[in-house]
């Protein structure tokens, strides 16, 4: 657990220092809490890009709890946003469990805008689900580059799982019906599927990754059980316009965020989850393979805030 933690924590170091040391820079020795240092501390929040809706709120109630004396430090303040960041997630869908799953394989598709960090992301996944006892196949479904598949193999490689691939060009379908055949005749637990991220804005995209969910649905009923969107924190307000359209076209029902160890803008988690309405399922913090951690908001805002 501590290793997790720390993981974690390490990973958000950038968006931790500005908000922190933000946060107890403005306050410093002052006791009262007057218009300029909540607007300083509004400003702080926003850029670290919680949200500017979640951000106001916030300030709102900084302002009327420090009238009546209820909060006066530094780490009141801190206390203050923690509880009201966790709480963000109160009204966030939590979406299906994994015990909704009917019959083996367990299916997830992954989509996302390209770059965003998909391939890395399902080699973590499978490692991740290996460690947990799980057999996992990896399916190629991303045939628009010769080199996604060879990317994708060598995921497979380091985290010791089986992939199916056709050859570049060929109809990523295919590949996601040859996968589910393969993992059901090898009795895997999950397989996990890997998508082209070519710009949303082409229509054809969401065409293709419907047609993959189509055939997986009438081949496995139920499936795919999760489609997780990848989304990189580093593109911030960016990412989130993005993550709308797959979100609605794409069958979205998880989040995974990406690239926390590259941004000070971290607060993004917040204001994605409150958009989209949709659980965030794992939060990315580095390149290697246990980079990957299940998404939890009170040890992430534990990790942010501490
Ligand atoms: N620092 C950091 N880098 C990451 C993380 N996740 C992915 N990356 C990097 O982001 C880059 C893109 O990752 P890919 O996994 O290739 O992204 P993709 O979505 O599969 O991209 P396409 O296949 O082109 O659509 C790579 O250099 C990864 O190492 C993360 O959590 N932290
Ligand atoms: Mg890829």
């Amino acid at each position: 657990l501590k290793t997790v933690f720390s993981k974690l924590y390490k990973g958000l170091t950038k968006t931790r220092t500005g908000l922190v040391e933000g946060i107890t820079r403005t306050i410093g020795k002052r006791t009262r809490f007057d218009q300029d240092t909540l607007d300083e501390l509004e400003e702080l929040l926003i850029l670290s890009d919680v949200g500017v809706e979640t951000a106001e709120h916030l300030i709102e109630e900084l302002e009327t709890r420090s009238q009546k004396k209820e909060i006066q430090t530094t780490e009141d303040v801190l206390n203050l946003l923690k509880s009201h960041l966790v709480a963000v997630f109160d009204d966030v869908d939590t979406g299906p469990s994994n015990k909704d799953t009917n019959g083996t394989p367990r299916v997830i598709s992954v989509v996302g805008v390209n770059g965003t960090g998909k391939t890395t992301t399902i080699g973590k996944l499978a490692h991740r689900f290996q460690q947990e006892g799980s057999s996992v196949i990896l399916a190629a479904a991303d045939t628009f580059r010769a080199a996604a598949i060879d990317q994708l193999e060598i995921w497979a490689s380091r985290a010791g799982v089986e992939l199916v691939r056709h050859i570049q060009g060929s109809d990523p379908a295919a590949v996601a019906f040859d996968a589910l055949k393969a993992a059901k005749s090898r009795s895997k637990d999950i397989l996990i599927i890997d998508t082209a991220g070519r710009l949303h804005t082409k229509s054809n995209l969401m065409q293709e990754l419907t047609k993959i969910h189509r055939i997986l649905e009438r081949e496995h009923p139920g499936a795919p059980h999760e489609v997780l969107l990848v989304i990189d924190a580093t593109t911030g307000q960016n990412g989130l316009i993005q993550a709308r359209q797959f979100a609605r076209d794409a069958g979205v029902t998880g989040i995974v965020l990406t690239k926390l160890d590259g941004t000070a803008k971290g607060g993004i988690v917040f204001s994605i989850a409150k958009e989209l309405n949709l659980p965030v399922r794992y939060v990315g913090v580095g390149e290697q393979l246990d980079d990957l951690q299940p998404f939890s908001p009170k040890e992430f805002v534990e990790a942010l805030l501490s």
